[in-house]
């Protein structure tokens, strides 16, 4: 397959001029992990270039993970095969050259332009674009085309955290770094679930916790999540309450003495106003357990241990981020950090996780849509001079785009006519997310750039535009603590997919920029990306804290050599800074840092009797979002498989849930069905639900439709934590699951859900309306050839099918009116490819083994594939009686260790029960 399609037509696309290192089989390339803002360094080697055979290792060379990875990262491996790629450039469902593609594209945003103005076209963004991408795309929209209708998924992540930043420090400078996790005394989570989000910083928490006992870990969370494992308090809030907690922590500082007044008048301004905001609300330590519906014992402990604690971190993410008072809740916890100087310093300081690769690097090259580049703001008439004269930009953005909310709410009014997607999913991942996907359906034109031919977004699309993955593109992506790594290439780029870079500046060039998109490398971009942060940034009035310069003269080989540095990298400083603002030199124009007043607010929506719980939505442990390459590995679908809904026991009662059974969910956005699962962890009044479940791989198991739209005043960041929603018990006339050799079109039904497996593809299936299963068992797996096995009880409504091909399992389908009356899916689909002997084929429509030890159960360990069943003998048989027995006995929890959390728990369970 050629890496660049012949020209024919315009002549618009000349070559990547470097094709970037492909490895021969055993070579190591070192790059970075393609999944969270941690960062990871990884060893990629390939051991068979064709078959895209890989092995992982960590890097030990990396300063953020130090050798370790996640049970997400060691799986990287098994996500570059070439199921499900978007390999050619399509139009209108016609693959077309790339020449054609691309002047199909340039031609609908000048008609678009033409016909309705500059701002009716659109760039939707993501924070899994490699920074080179990034900055191409917004050169051209903002630069370009003359609009700042960019913005991107970060805005549903991270952009409370911007503007909190912003508000307080003048610009978004995250002023620590990770050694400090090492360095504290005290680490404060907040709005995070560490365990299962950042968990290579989780294990360097433990790791120096079980070195220091004395370090102590406060986890602030309405939910008891496996983050608690490390926890010394569990502060398990009331949705939403953040604010009143930490106005509450400022007042006790204040109260006790603890205040930096030093710190307080050299470098910050506005204390009082904020100190006397705060003793509005949240005065006295009654005040704030009432507000928060924590006890006051545990908010004294909490107040006493942070004012006690010179060497403190608050580590925060998506808890305190995806609400309507996101930056309200940021500046709070800023507030305390300033007025007691600790920030910037060894061991302490406010601690923004990025949730993404490559979030911090969109922020750099101004992603947002109120953002200009580099660190440069839209509104500011300098910089738009300064960067203006940089670019040589024909159209600068007058004004701030639309931000993703109301960008898409824009589609579906019609403003905008014409969105370019690319490396993102918003049919799942926004709010009111039927609505969004409304939009698209009406939208004169959706192009997408992705790596995955289905997804629920693409599905929508017109034009759609093949892209590299991970390990097929070369670029750089920063971490949560400010540290530049290259992500580079070793694998061969599949079918025409091209990097994201490629395909919007040749874009920029069809449509006649042909100088300034005349990029030919990854480095060429960098290049200029690091000499625009270094652009007149000397000036006071223009300084910036985003400022690379020292990179922007690496040529093609120092670019490919780079090793991981932290920002800023200034001319004189190209070894980087580790930490900002101890000695302030904030970058606000008196140079002082603000304190913030904040005034408490409850989530926009509340609850009522007829939408009596909050939803709260976020992740699990071993998938990525929309699942488009997590859920390439069965191995990290064992862990959990299905949509589920956590529901405090008491509320399952009450409501006539129980574990296991179905739950339909409503709010006044939409609607959803999911798995109860009974969580000791939620408080009751709550329910989570992971975002993570498609429309492709699932009927009704997309959580967006449910999330209200609401977002921050300042930030424009939806409240993806705090929807009200009611909850009813979802009675199937029939459930039943398929297991299959083959992948096939997710079955209709009410409830259909796609799992796959290492053996098979599994379906679990529902129907409201009563159904001769017999008739369901022949619309799926009609007989035709092979051998069969049949059982039918159904005065019972229980039918049970099974196929053979050459003697070998290849389909098995189960129905019945009472899911008590199905087996257990995991001993049946490890028969599934296996040539059966006769004993276990008499025995196979049963679902279970003769023999009970051949049964696993769920998995608990994706790394090892150690399954429940397992475990649980093992500890009866062996006595086994910690996670590290087990560890040494089965291996489980020994890699990355996510799992241990729940080997506690069964430990802990199997002791009750015996
Ligand atoms: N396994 C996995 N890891 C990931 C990702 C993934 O998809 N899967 N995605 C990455 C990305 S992009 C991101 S942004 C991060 C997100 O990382 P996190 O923010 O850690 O993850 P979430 O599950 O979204 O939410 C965190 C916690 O906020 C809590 N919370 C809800 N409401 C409140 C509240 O009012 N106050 C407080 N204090 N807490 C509240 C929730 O109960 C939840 O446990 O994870 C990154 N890492
Ligand atoms: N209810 C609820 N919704 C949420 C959240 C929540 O907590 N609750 N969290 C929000 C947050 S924090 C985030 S970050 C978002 C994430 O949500 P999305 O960004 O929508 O999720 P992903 O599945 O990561 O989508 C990435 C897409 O990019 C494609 N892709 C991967 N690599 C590349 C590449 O190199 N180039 C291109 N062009 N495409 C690529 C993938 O195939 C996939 O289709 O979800 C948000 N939505
Ligand atoms: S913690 Fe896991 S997912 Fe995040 S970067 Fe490291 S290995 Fe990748
Ligand atoms: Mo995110």
């Amino acid at each position: 397959m050629p890496l660049q399609p012949e020209t024919h037509g315009t002549p618009v696309a000349p070559a990547v001029e470097r094709i970037p290192l492909v490895a021969a089989a055993g070579d190591t390339v070192h790059t970075t992990c393609a999944y969270c803002g941690v960062g990871c360094g990884v060893l990629a080697t390939v051991e068979d270039v064709d078959a895209r055979q890989v092995r992982i290792a960590g890097d030990v060379e990396h300063p953020a993970n130090l050798g370790r990875l996640c049970s997400k990262g060691s799986s990287l491996g098994e996500t570059v095969h070439l199921e499900g790629r978007l390999l050619h450039p399509e139009v209108h469902g016609q693959r077309t050259s790339w020449d054609d593609a691309l002047a199909a594209v340039a031609a609908e945003i000048r008609r678009v332009q033409a016909e309705h103005g500059r701002d009716a076209v659109a760039f939707y963004v993501s924070g899994q674009l490699l920074t080179e991408d990034y900055y191409v795309a917004n050169k051209l929209m903002k630069g370009f085309l003359g609009s700042a209708n960019i913005d991107t998924n970060s805005r549903l992540c991270m952009s409370s955290s911007v503007a909190g930043h912003k508000r307080a420090f003048g610009s978004d400078t995250v002023p620590n770094c990770y050694e400090d996790l090492e360095l504290a005394d005290l680490i404060v989570l907040t709005g995070s679930n560490t365990a299962w989000c950042h968990p290579i910083l989780f294990q360097r928490i433990k790791a120096e916790k079980q070195r220091r006992p004395e370090l102590r870990v406060v986890n602030i969370d309405p939910r008891a999540t496996a983050t608690n494992e490390i926890a010394d308090l569990h502060l398990a809030l009331k949705p939403g309450s953040d604010v009143w907690l930490f106005n509450g922590l400022l007042v006790w500082l204040a109260a006790q003495g603890s205040i930096d007044h030093d710190y307080l008048s050299r470098h910050t301004s506005g204390f009082e106003a904020a100190l006397a905001e705060a003793a509005v609300t949240a005065g006295s330590v009654l005040q704030v357990a009432e507000a928060t519906g924590l006890s006051e014992a545990d908010v004294l402990t909490f107040y006493r241990w942070f004012a006690d604690t010179a060497r403190t971190m608050t580590l925060y993410s998506q808890g305190v981020n995806q609400s309507s008072a996101g930056t309200d809740k940021v500046n709070s916890l800023l507030n305390c950090h300033l007025a007691t100087g600790r920030i910037g310093k060894p061991g302490c300081g406010p601690f923004s996780l990025t949730g993404q690769p490559n979030a911090m690097g969109g922020r750099e090259v101004g992603g947002l849509a109120n953002q200009l580049a580099a660190h440069m703001e839209i509104t500011d008439p300098r910089h738009r001079d300064l960067v203006q004269r940089f670019w040589q930009a024909p159209a600068l953005a007058a004004d701030n785009g639309l931000k993703a909310v109301d960008l898409f709410e824009a589609v579906h009014s019609g403003r905008i006519k014409l969105v370019w997607i690319m490396g993102t999913n918003p049919v799942v991942s926004l709010p009111d997310a039927d609505r969004v996907k409304a939009a698209l359906a009406g939208a004169e034109c959706v192009i997408i750039s992705d790596c995955i031919a289905d997804t629920d977004t693409n599905r929508l699309a017109h034009i759609r535009l093949p892209a590299r993955g991970w390990g097929e593109k070369d670029g750089t992506v920063t971490n949560s603590e400010r540290r530049i790594s290259r992500q580079r290439a070793f694998l061969p780029a599949p079918g025409e997919a091209m990097p994201d870079w490629w395909i919007i500046a040749r874009v920029g060039q069809a449509l006649g920029f042909t100088d300034a998109f005349d990029f030919r490398s990854a480095a060429a971009i960098f290049a200029e990306h690091a000499a625009l942060s270094g652009f007149e940034n000397d000036a006071d009035s223009v300084r910036r804290d985003f400022d690379i310069s020292a990179l922007a003269t690496l040529d093609a080989e120092a670019y490919d050599q780079l090793a991981p540095v932290q920002w800023p990298v200034r001319r004189g400083r190209p070894d980087g800074q580790a930490r900002l603002f101890a000695d302030g030199g904030f970058f606000t124009a008196d140079r002082k840092a603000r304190l913030l007043p904040v005034t408490p607010r409850a989530p926009r929506n509340a609850t009522c009797a007829e939408y009596p719980f909050v939803l709260n939505t976020g992740r699990i442990r071993d998938q990525w979002h929309t699942m488009t390459r997590t859920g390439l590995t069965p191995r990290l679908l064992a862990h959990l498989s299905e949509p589920f809904a956590e529901l405090h026991p008491d509320d399952m009662a009450a409501q006539g849930l129980v574990d296991g059974g179905l739950v339909a969910l409503r709010s006044r956005w939409g609607q959803m069905l999911a798995r109860v699962q009974a969580g000791g962890g939620q408080q009751r009044g709550t329910v989570f639900v992971p975002m993570h479940w498609t429309g492709a791989l699932s009927s009704q198991g997309r959580v967006g439709p449910l999330v209200n739209p609401v977002t921050d005043p300042v930030s424009g960041q939806p409240e993806n934590k705090h929807t009200p929603v009611a909850l009813s018990p979802w009675q199937p006339a029939w459930q039943g699951f398929w297991l299959n050799a083959e992948a096939v079109e997710l079955p209709e039904a009410d409830y259909a859900v796609a799992v796959r497996g290492d053996t098979a593809w599994r379906y679990e299936l529902a129907g409201l309306e009563a159904a001769d299963p017999q008739v369901l068992a022949d619309r799926w797996l009609p007989v035709t050839d092979g051998e069969w096995l049949e059982y039918a009880d159904l005065a019972r409504g229980l039918y049970r099918r099974a196929c053979l091909r050459d003697g070998r399992l290849v389909g098995v389908l189960m129905l019945a009116r009472d899911a008590a009356a199905l087996p257990e899916r995991g001993w049946l689909a490890s028969q599934m490819g296996q040539v059966l002997d006769a004993e276990t084929r008499r025995g196979l429509l049963s679902g279970r083994p003769a023999d009970p030890a051949s049964d696993v159960g769920r998995t608990v360990c994706a790394c090892f594939g150690v399954g429940e069943k397992t475990i649980r003998r093992a500890i009866a048989a062996e006595g086994l009686d910690s996670v590290a027995a087990i560890g040494r006995c089965l291996k489980a929890g020994t890699n990355c260790g996510s799992c241990q959390p729940e080997l506690k728990q069964i430990l802990a369970t199997c002791g009750e029960s015996s």
